[in-house]
């Protein structure tokens, strides 16, 4: 099997404010350089390029002295979420090029709408060493990368961005892989809502493969779609050490090649996200081409075909 859709949409998204510091605003010229659109062309699927995200400006957001940049990253979360919603609606497989984390506002909330409306509950993976369920009041420092997924569950207040009665994504459908560095009250959320946090310890314990057939096997039941948000510090910084937020003990090359193998045979895969990529920190592209790289596995670049198991 194959993800769902046999043609990708590439939506740009050059953000760089929910970071806290410059340089992920490249991160969609990295991927392109790198190769991404036709490395999908060449494994078979109709690729088109929709070029960055065309932003509006969010006059009407207030300033937020604990949620930096709050105006331009809604900006931004509005057009994600109209894009996404689009492209997953004309059949295609929205493919997204950050940019910061705080983009997956948008992009989950975009794929959130579309799965309500297919009657269908959206599953998250996020694959991070960081949980990214801050809100205003717990972040340590007020970047908003740091609270996509508080966001996107509803439960961080960031004033009126999208419509109040816009579909969220349910904790207990999060599942997040690879995580190595929470903050303390945000732990306290993460309990408190259910989110399913697959730490680097456990990933050591019981492995990738094991994780994913959990995972996979919740998701396929449910008759869910499943969303990917891949942020480059779930790699090890040895092999992506382009990202402002390296933490040491990451995911292997082939543990995360794995991951993308394992959800590329699942066929449950509904939409990406390629995040926090910051190409001025980068060692000759190598983070932007192992991005490329992983993006391939997910879309079926494999070693040799798997012989099928008996039913
Ligand atoms: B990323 C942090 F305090 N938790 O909220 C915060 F450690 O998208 C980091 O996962 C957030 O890279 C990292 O600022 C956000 C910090
Ligand atoms: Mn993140
Ligand atoms: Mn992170
Ligand atoms: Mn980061």
């Amino acid at each position: 099997m194959q993800p769902q859709a046999r043609s990708v949409t590439l939506i740009g998204a050059p953000l760089e404010e929910g970071s806290g510091r410059r340089g992920a605003a490249m991160g969609p010229a990295a991927l392109r350089i790198a190769g991404v659109d036709q490395t999908l062309v060449d494994l078979g699927y109709d690729v088109v390029d929709a070029g960055d995200v065309h932003v509006v400006p969010a006059r009407d957001l207030p300033n937020h002295p604990k949620a930096h940049n709050l105006r331009i990253i809604g900006a931004f979360t509005r057009a994600l979420e109209a894009g996404v919603y689009e492209a997953a609606a004309a059949g295609r497989f929205p493919l997204i090029l950050g940019g910061d984390h705080s983009l997956s506002m948008g992009t989950v909330s975009g794929m959130a709408r579309y799965a309500a409306q297919q009657g269908r509950p959206l599953f998250v993976l996020w694959l991070d060493a960081h949980s990214d369920f801050n809100t205003p009041a717990t972040s340590p420092s007020g970047n908003i990368h740091g609270m996509p997924v508080a966001y996107f569950c509803g439960q961080a207040e960031l004033a009126e961005i999208l419509p109040k009665e816009r579909p969220l994504v349910d904790p207990r459908n999060v599942f997040q892989v690879g995580i190595r560095s929470v903050d303390a009250p945000e732990r306290e959320l993460i309990k408190e809502h259910g989110i399913n946090v697959f730490d680097m310890r456990w990933l050591d314990e019981q492995g990738v493969a094991a994780t994913m057939r959990q995972i996979l096997g919740i998701v396929s039941d449910a008759n869910g779609l499943l969303h990917v948000s891949l942020d480059v510090d779930f790699l090890d910084p040895e092999i992506a050490p382009g990202v402002g937020t390296t933490v040491p003990g990451g995911a292997t090359f082939r543990e995360a090649h794995l991951i993308m193998e394992m959800l590329c045979d699942s066929g449950l895969v509904s939409s990406l996200d390629l995040v926090e990529l910051n190409p001025f920190l980068d060692d000759r592209g190598k983070s932007a081409r192992i991005l490329v790289e992983l993006t391939a596995s997910l879309f079926g670049r494999r070693i040799f075909d798997r012989p099928t198991r008996a039913a």
